[in-house]
């Protein structure tokens, strides 16, 4: 094992960020913004409901914010707390599944506090493409969670990937991610930047294996790998916590990081902090800075194209919250102009996750010349009850179909085959192509979609 305490390669934003350098952690804080609940992977580890378990520990669940929000939130932070250098975002979801929230975050919090490091944490999925983008804006620091190397392990912790605009499972989707988190990795250094590794000790699946990645990962130059135990228990209600995937003993930990034969570095004071974490390293004040403790800007406004396709017009789109959700928005929200309905199926009222089968409610926009507002919640009268193949209740379905009648689009993580032509059938366009994706971004997406099909009536919009 190589010396664990303070790397430094001369850079100087190292002494000052308290995960890459161990003497930094006592001195300087750092703070996460729960800016991307979005994910592209599945890990066996991980457990939606709560943060990314790459970076953070389950069973906390943070507080979402759009990056306006996110922004107020660093203003009250460095505030109150001046030894802050360092923000993050590192989930709850992958912070490279919701590329457009994160970098507008990274963009507006290297403007607001040039003094501020911004650093990343990602999966890799999409890394490579995202690169120069990431190096234009400024971030200082990029984490990626690095498993294994051989896809065949992979497929043990990653159950599927989302790529392409699909799902691909088992080894063939564990061997894309691989190798997007080493081409990533590799294109980072290139750059110049300062890369650690996370690697989540899984015994049974990966433990041994790790002596080959921590190799690998000093080999290809990277500046700090981070060897995590796994945290794991069913109550998180994870793969492995249902199964039974016991934790590493700190034995061997200790054992697999002495054992380890690379040149890197090895961070040994990680704290496994939450997607929400605020302060030094092992205590979390994020308490003292929820959104009804800070001063927020007015809600978010999304620059949405209009559907003349002549200029850029502020477009707002309400997020249903439990209690709006709730209620029957029956008054118009535009006076005027042609518009579409597009409805939604999502768990949360935040991304699209959710297979329209098992959908028992729909949320419904209406997308016009003046923009996109959230208009209802309908009750889906959920016909797919999991026992059966999705269409057979074939009377269930039309009540699906008639709660959507008037929609143009459904916009849902999956959908089976029956009800895909069904839906085609009474002119409703099944789209799952935004499969996990926030519901603002997927809306602002296929609206760009359909001006780019020129669809929507120039003469009478607006
Ligand atoms: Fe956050 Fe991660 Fe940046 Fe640190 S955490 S994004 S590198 S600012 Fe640090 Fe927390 Fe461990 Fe992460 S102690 S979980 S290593
Ligand atoms: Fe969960 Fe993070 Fe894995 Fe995505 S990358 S599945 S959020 S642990």
């Amino acid at each position: 094992m190589s010396a664990s305490c303070t790397p430094s390669n001369g850079d100087p934003s190292v002494n000052t960020h308290p995960c890459f350098s161990k003497d930094a952690h006592h001195k300087y804080a750092r703070m996460h913004l729960a800016v991307a609940p979005a994910c592209n992977i599945q890990c066996n580890y991980c457990n939606r409901k709560y943060d990314c378990t790459n970076e953070s520990r389950p069973g906390v669940v943070s507080e979402l914010l759009t990056p306006d929000e996110a922004v107020a939130k660093v203003a009250a932070v460095k505030e109150k707390i001046p030894q802050l250098t360092v923000v993050g975002i590192a989930g709850p979801g992958d912070p490279l599944a919701n590329p457009e929230r994160t970098f507008e975050v990274c963009e507006k919090v290297g403007k607001a506090f040039p003094d501020i490091q911004l650093c990343l944490s990602t999966n890799g999925l999409t890394l490579p493409a995202h690169v120069d983008r990431i190096k234009a804006l400024g971030v200082h620091h990029v984490t990626i969670t690095i498993n294994t190397l051989d896809p065949t392990i992979g497929s043990y912790i990653y159950p599927w990937i989302y790529a392409k605009n699909r799902r691909i499972r088992g080894e063939k989707g564990a061997r894309l991610l691989l190798e997007n988190q080493q081409k990533g990795l590799k294109a980072l250094v290139e750059q110049g930047m300062l890369v650690k590794v996370n690697s989540v000790l899984i015994p049974g699946v990966n433990d041994q294996h790790l002596l080959e990645v921590n190799q690998w990962v000093s080999d290809q130059g990277a500046f700090l790998h981070n060897i995590m135990p796994l945290i794991s228990a069913p109550e998180h209600g994870t793969y492995y916590g249902l199964m039974g995937q016991r934790n590493p003993s700190d034995e061997e930990l200790e054992q697999i990081r002495m054992a380890c034969t690379g040149d890197v570095e090895q961070m040994t004071h990680c704290r496994q902090c939450r997607a929400d974490a605020v302060g030094m390293l092992g205590e979390d004040r994020n308490a003292e800075f929820t959104k009804d403790q800070i001063e927020l800007p007015s809600p978010a406004v999304l620059e949405l194209p209009s559907f003349t396709g002549r200029s850029i017009i502020p477009i707002s789109v309400e997020r249903p919250t439990s209690e709006s959700a709730s209620v029957n928005h029956g008054a118009p929200m535009v006076e005027s102009g042609p518009e579409r309905l597009i409805a939604i199926t999502s768990e949360d009222g935040v991304t699209i996750n959710q297979h329209f089968g098992h959908a028992k409610r729909f949320l419904v926009y209406r997308a016009s010349a003046t923009g996109v507002t959230f208009l209802e919640e309908r009750d889906a009268s959920r016909y797919c009850h999991g026992d059966q193949q999705c269409g057979e209740k074939e009377s269930a379905l039309e009540l699906a179909l008639n709660s959507l009648n008037d929609c143009e689009a459904i916009l849902c993580e999956r959908i089976g085959f029956m009800p895909w032509q069904s839906l085609e059938e009474a002119g409703i366009q099944p789209v799952n192509k935004f499969a996990g994706e926030v519901i603002e971004d997927a809306l602002k997406a296929y609206c760009q979609d359909l001006l780019a099909k020129s669809s929507i009536n120039v003469a009478q919009a607006g």
